[in-house]
């Protein structure tokens, strides 16, 4: 009964646009690209707001912005008077507003795997090749281009060959068996972020063939930084 009443309120959501919800967003933010994802699985449709990473010494800097997100990271997900950032809190609210498809599974430990395999990611790999963590490099200890490179590689390839490890006795078509889950929310946009810092994902055969898998998606295609509103024409 329970069950029926669910179902039947998730189908009436995904028939109804719910266009309160307002992403945050830069078209080549991995974390962003994780919620777009997210968004366009879940078919909630949404409002776009750009924050160019780069422009202005970064709009994210900017009071309107920090006022939202004191970080001044994006992603930032507004849904009436709930304002949320961290991608993991984001993906976490959007699965209890639109339960299917479901981005964790119920089973405590699978559930806990796929949150371990996010945040080899978000905690192991992305924020040590951030923006901000870049910038500071090289102001603080006059890193050069070049050592900034070789620094975000590092960290990128040492994630993603544990990541590799991690994942060989789950995976299917996907991180874990046949289904999308947020895992490869995650993974994905890394794959996209290490080829930025000419890490080929090729090396890594696993994570390959699941990116070749996700890639087929239609929401994926849609999330991905090519396809944003503030994509610029040439890049
Ligand atoms: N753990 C955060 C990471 C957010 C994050 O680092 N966002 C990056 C873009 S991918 C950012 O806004 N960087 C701005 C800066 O470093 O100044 C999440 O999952 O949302």
């Amino acid at each position: 009964m329970y069950l029926q009443q669910g179902r039947a309120h998730n189908e009436a959501m995904m028939m109804k646009p719910s266009p309160d919800i307002e992403l945050y967003s830069y078209f080549r933010s991995s974390s962003s690209y994780r919620v777009r994802i997210a968004l366009h699985l879940k078919a909630l449709e949404y409002h776009y707001i750009p924050v160019h990473l780069l422009k202005e010494g970064g709009q994210q800097h900017q009071k309107s912005f920090r006022d939202l997100n004191p970080l001044g990271e994006v992603p930032c997900l507004r849904h009436g008077p709930l304002v949320l950032s961290q991608s993991m809190a984001i993906l976490n609210y959007l699965d209890s507003l639109a339960p299917e498809p479901p981005l964790f599974p119920h089973a405590a430990s699978k559930r806990a795997q796929v949150v371990q395999a996010c945040e080899m990611v978000n905690s192991g790999i992305q924020p040590l090749q951030n923006l901000g963590v870049m910038q500071k490099l090289a102001q603080d200890f006059g890193a050069s281009e070049e050592q900034k490179q070789s620094w975000s590689r590092h960290w990128i390839q040492r994630g993603l060959r544990s990541l590799e490890v991690f994942l060989r006795p789950m995976a299917g078509i996907y991180c874990f068996g046949d289904e999308v889950t947020a895992a490869d929310l995650y993974l994905i946009p890394q794959l996209y972020n290490a080829r930025r810092f000419s890490v080929e994902p090729r090396d890594y055969p696993l994570l390959a063939k699941i990116e070749e898998s996700c890639l087929q998606i239609e929401a994926f295609q849609k999330a991905a930084p090519g396809q944003q509103p503030d994509t610029p024409a040439e890049r």
